[in-house]
């Protein structure tokens, strides 16, 4: 496959998606990225998601398919499971869930019934969408308890979140996060879960990458019956998910992604998350992942050192959040925008307990997984911080808001995209 002539060829075939596609290309170049759970894939993850396996149906599993020609799907399944299984010490995983909800619902639907009590962490205080919203179709089939974010400098209380387990007796405690900058005691979770007779699952989407390159906990390691992660953030995958768990739920979790909750398997994914995993077992990716937390350290440093104040004080991970009321005077919505203008994307963040809603709420959420994958350093963070802080404080000047626009490209220019 060449792919400069199928470039050419798009570019006469669909003009219109061509040109949204190079503008997106030079809009990533150009700008950083700083949401924490976006980041650049490994380069070659870009052509096994544009290969011959997008065409291919591949319902069932290794040696268990609906459908013939299964010889090529079968062998990068089961080389994707072995790998995701050896780095991340699983008895078992699962590599179809198309994404992350998916990848959670069917461990719910998997391992309960509805109506089920779970314990989780509350969506305003870091939690996810998935772990029990109400807006979610899981807040409605499962009954969510929450748990908040009431310990010192915001973190965890891991006594009420005990007294709670004890009162409602949950058949599943999960921990993991969107927007939580602290590390989570999972030994703590796991011992709160066997005194209750609970199953224990870790959502560790964000941190997938950070746990595969042996920088953070892993809650596998801790007894953890499950564990999930999407392969698409710190990981550096295509968007996708993954469920590792102990051998004794393997049936029940593989069940209840297919042909509980999905179809197909989308092989060209499964191909990429191959790579990935491959990818993640390496020394280089243990650097990358060192440096994610050495430059988050140095990102938040540097927002402190300019007065801006951060959720918990500051970060144990490679996320941050940011008080924009305390430290702006405006909204995180506000924030986003006004950092849109100088090519640094961001995103807006309820922070725990703060009045606003979430279009317009008090935080901006930052990280350091795609600046790291740029090959950016503990230098390039200050002058991230700086610009930040001062482009928030300069409101709608313009004169300030095009020095820091042509800051960024100075700087991005230095450290070309992944693969593009
Ligand atoms: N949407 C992801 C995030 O931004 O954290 C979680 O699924």
């Amino acid at each position: 496959m060449n792919l400069n002539q199928l470039r050419d060829d798009l570019s006469h075939s669909d003009p219109e998606i061509f040109a949204a596609l190079v503008r997106e290309e030079t809009r990533q170049r150009a700008g950083l990225e700083l949401v924490p759970s976006e980041n650049y894939c490994f380069p070659e993850v870009l052509p096994l998601l544009g290969s011959a396996f997008t065409n291919k149906y591949a319902e069932g599993y290794p040696g268990r398919r609906y459908y013939g020609g299964q010889e090529n799907t079968d062998e990068i399944e089961l080389l994707a499971r072995a790998r995701a299984t050896a780095l991340f010490r699983a008895e078992h995983a699962n590599v179809q869930p198309l994404s992350g909800s998916p990848m959670n619902q069917a461990v719910y639907l998997g391992l309960l019934n509805p109506g089920d009590t779970i314990l989780a962490m509350d969506l305003s205080h870091g939690g996810h969408l998935t772990h029990g919203a109400p807006v979610s179709h899981m807040g409605r089939i499962f009954r969510f308890v929450r748990y908040k974010t009431a310990g010192p400098e915001g973190g965890i209380d891991y006594a009420p979140l005990a007294d709670t387990a004890r009162q409602e007796r949950p058949k599943l405690i999960v921990c993991g996060h969107s927007s939580y900058p602290r590390e989570v005691n999972y030994a703590t979770f796991q011992a709160i879960a066997d005194e209750v007779g609970a199953l224990t699952m870790a959502d560790v989407s964000h941190v997938g990458g950070l746990i595969a390159g042996g920088v953070l906990d892993n809650p596998l390691d801790h007894g953890f019956d499950v564990m999930t992660t999407t392969t698409h953030k710190s990981l550096r995958g295509p968007r996708g998910g993954l469920i590792l768990c102990k051998a004794k739920h393997a049936k029940a979790i593989d069940a209840s992604v297919f042909p509980g909750l999905q179809g197909g398997p989308h092989m060209n994914q499964v191909a990429a998350t191959a790579l990935t995993l491959k990818r993640a077992a390496s020394d280089s990716f243990k650097s990358y992942a060192r440096q994610v937390l050495v430059n988050a350290q140095a990102l938040a440093q540097a927002l402190r050192d300019h007065q801006v104040t951060l959720v918990t004080g500051g970060t144990e991970n490679h996320l941050m959040v940011l008080d924009t009321v305390t430290s702006f005077d405006m909204d995180g919505a506000t924030a986003q925008r006004l950092l849109d203008r100088v090519a640094l994307t961001t995103n807006k963040q309820v922070i725990p307990d703060a009045p606003n809603p979430p279009m317009r709420p008090s935080g901006l959420r930052l990280g350091t997984p795609a600046p790291t994958a740029r090959g950016m350093g503990v230098a390039e963070m200050a002058i991230v911080g700086r610009l930040i802080a001062t482009v928030l404080r300069s409101g709608e000047n313009s004169d300030i808001v095009e020095r820091a626009r042509r800051e960024v490209e100075a700087l991005t220019s230095r450290f070309p995209v992944p693969g593009l």
